[in-house]
């Protein structure tokens, strides 16, 4: 029997049922059928929320690019693996296939080797959405190096500080990149990066805007003609199981960023999974995911997933408003786009331009919508249903994150009914369950609290590099036996799940997690702030938008506000990146306070949303007399 492809709702509850009843041999069976293994597993599963300890698959082996390329030579060699769309329309793009990048990854693997990188070393890849962030990836995957994708929008600070966490031996990069009319630096940024960076041995250079650089002798290389002169074939490293295959960082609420670490064999099964039920692919679509392949989404569903199946998947360099903001629609239609997954900020941004352009274009080859990022709001589910999917596309709301590795909570298209702003049922495998702040499981329907996930699955991530105990402090620890989201949901009368939105630190801005912690600490390291707090309030397009209170040194008193506000931004490039730019910056004499001086940023939250009705208690407050200035001066 062959559980791979979900056709209707019946059949959901059916293996639904199973995967929960039987898990280890619901997941053998998927992985059985499905996969190339050089040695099967010894045993399914074994897990301790307590450790937390949790393996999948122990006892295989395996290489994962195995299965993203070699075994679909044979009857797929022609079929276009990823097909290129350049920032310029003008330029010509490129299809790439199967054949061809398994030949591109073997010759980056080389390259790779030949610079002295082995199993088990950390790489650090900070390249823009080109094909060869696709096979500088899969080339550390195929000689069991570990991945570390750093987004190429990040600064020099945020580059440095992923580096130094997990040691990276070697960068690869551009010389610079294309964002719509703009180019970036990139290999300035790595240098500047690297002058804190003691690990890092060699930096591999892609030429693609062909910009004046400086390379270092000795630390840096072109590297076209280290791959012209690599071999076109070449053996993959046999993987354990539970081997790392990447680590990617993601926000936290404290200053430093989480490497959150995957391993092999789970993470496959269940990316692989996912995608193909998801998405219902079949041979011949062409995917679409517009994201970033330096978030955990183009990790999981432009490579990895994708590839596992043979599909053909898009990769896109630009931005959706260049050359004007018909170019997403004019993508759909030059391909015919068969499966389009975005975020609900790209949804907005494109619902404020109207229907006008969109109308141009034939959008008829789509079947399949996707949304994932942040919750998305009613009227963008609206436009996205009317005016992209023609009211014919299901839109498939998928909630998950960097840590579950693969979606989670999900409609399947033309399986489950759809409803606005709802992520609806668990995928196959799921558990899902819904606390109260006191620790108790809400049960039934019609309840609402914190989203936690109380059986493993098999894309979990194991840990975050070189810090266990921060792994189970931040998701094991608040409930027992229990993984922590960090998400509010609630559950309605017929079980859809809402994702209400995050309950920590942490700030959605159009799509991008953002801690609080380390766009406060750059700010407090401008010289006349002495203390600050970020909130996020509601934005039409970016969902939110951040808005700070500062306070300032005696020293920062008679500086001029205009000035500070653009000192205070530039910091923030400067620390974390342009994304995490305040929108409105207040000055504050005094943040309100407990009394164990946890700034409330509850009440804050509630001045810069305009919400002030509602205080609750501040009685209790360390400085009560400070919330009454803050909301008359608010922006
Ligand atoms: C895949 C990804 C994870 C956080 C997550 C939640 C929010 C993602 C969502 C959603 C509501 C959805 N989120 N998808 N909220 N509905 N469909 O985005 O991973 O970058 O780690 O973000 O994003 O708050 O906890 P990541």
């Amino acid at each position: 029997m062959s559980n791979y492809h979900i056709k209707h709702l019946e059949e959901y509850y059916q293996i639904y049922r199973k995967s929960i009843r039987e898990p280890e041999n619901f997941w053998e069976e998927i992985a059985e059928e499905h996969f190339l293994w050089r040695k099967k597993w010894n045993n399914v599963l074994s897990w301790d929320f307590s450790k937390p300890e949790i393996k999948w698959f122990e006892g295989a082996e395996l290489n994962i690019t195995e299965n993203c390329l070699d075994r679909h030579l044979a009857t797929r060699g022609d079929k276009t693996a990823i097909l290129f769309e350049p920032n310029n329309p003008d330029e010509t793009s490129e299809h790439i296939s199967y054949r061809q990048l398994y030949e591109r990854v073997n010759q980056m693997a080389h390259v790779l080797k030949n610079q002295g990188v082995k199993k088990g070393d950390r790489v650090c890849i900070y390249v823009p959405m080109i094909p060869e962030l696709a096979v500088s990836i899969l080339a550390c995957a195929r000689i069991g190096a570990i991945h570390s994708v750093v987004f190429a929008g990040f600064s020099s600070k945020a580059l440095s500080t992923r580096i130094n966490d997990s040691d990276c031996k070697l960068v690869i990069t551009a010389d610079g990149s294309y964002r719509g009319d703009k180019t970036i630096d990139l290999k300035g940024i790595v240098d500047e990066a690297l002058n804190d960076c003691d690990s890092v041995k060699s930096v591999l250079v892609i030429k693609r805007i062909h910009s004046e650089i400086t390379m270092k002798a000795g630390r840096d290389f072109w590297l076209q003609p280290l791959l012209d002169n690599a071999p076109k074939d070449g053996k993959a490293e046999i993987m354990k199981a539970e081997d790392p295959l990447f680590i990617l960082y993601t926000s936290g609420s404290t200053g430093k960023p989480k490497g959150m670490v995957h391993t092999t064999a789970g993470y496959m099964v269940y990316t692989a999974y996912t995608f193909k039920n998801v998405f219902q692919y079949k041979e011949n679509d062409v995917y679409w995911c517009t994201a970033d392949i330096g978030w955990i989404t183009g990790h999981s569903y432009i490579v990895y997933g994708p590839l596992c199946n043979g599909a053909t998947t898009v990769m896109f360099e630009g931005v959706p408003s260049y050359p004007d903001f018909g170019r997403f629609w004019d993508i759909v239609q030059k391909y015919k786009i068969t499966q389009f997954y975005t975020a609900p900020t790209a949804i907005r941004a494109l619902a404020k331009q109207g229907t006008e352009l969109i109308e141009q274009y034939d959008l008829s080859s789509l079947k399949v919508l996707g949304s994932v990022g942040e919750p998305i709001n009613e009227e963008a589910w609206h436009w996205y249903n009317d005016n992209v999917g023609k009211r014919k596309s299901p839109i498939i709301d998928s909630w998950w994150q960097t840590e579950t590795g693969g979606i989670m909570i999900t409609p399947l298209p033309y399986v489950t009914p759809t409803k606005p702003t709802y992520a609806t049922l668990p995928f196959i495998g799921v558990q899902p369950c819904i606390m109260d702040e006191n620790g108790e499981e809400l049960k039934g329907n019609q309840v609402d609290g914190r989203l936690c996930i109380k059986f493993p699955w098999p894309s979990i991530a194991r840990t975050i590099w070189g810090n266990h105990q921060r792994y189970k402090d931040t998701y094991f620890s608040a409930y027992k036996n229990m993984y922590f989201t960090g998400d509010g949901a609630l559950r309605d009368e017929v079980g859809y799940y809402r994702i209400t939105g995050r309950v920590d630190d942490v700030i959605i801005v159009s799509g991008h997690n953002l801690g609080t912690a380390p766009i406060e600490d750059a700010i407090n390291e401008h010289p006349a702030v002495s203390e600050s707090a970020i909130v996020g309030f509601p934005h039409d397009i970016k969902g939110n938008a951040l808005y700070g209170y500062v306070t300032l040194k005696e020293s920062g008193e008679s500086r001029d506000h205009t000035n500070l506000r653009k000192e205070i931004n530039q910091i923030i490039t400067e620390h974390v990146g342009p994304i995490a730019k305040l929108d409105k910056i207040q000055f504050t004499a005094g943040l309100p306070k407990t009394r164990s001086g946890k700034i409330m940023r509850r009440i804050l939250r509630k001045i810069a949303e305009k919400d002030t009705s509602n205080l609750g208690d501040i009685s209790t407050l360390l400085n009560p007399e400070c919330v009454q200035d803050i909301i008359d001066e608010a922006l």
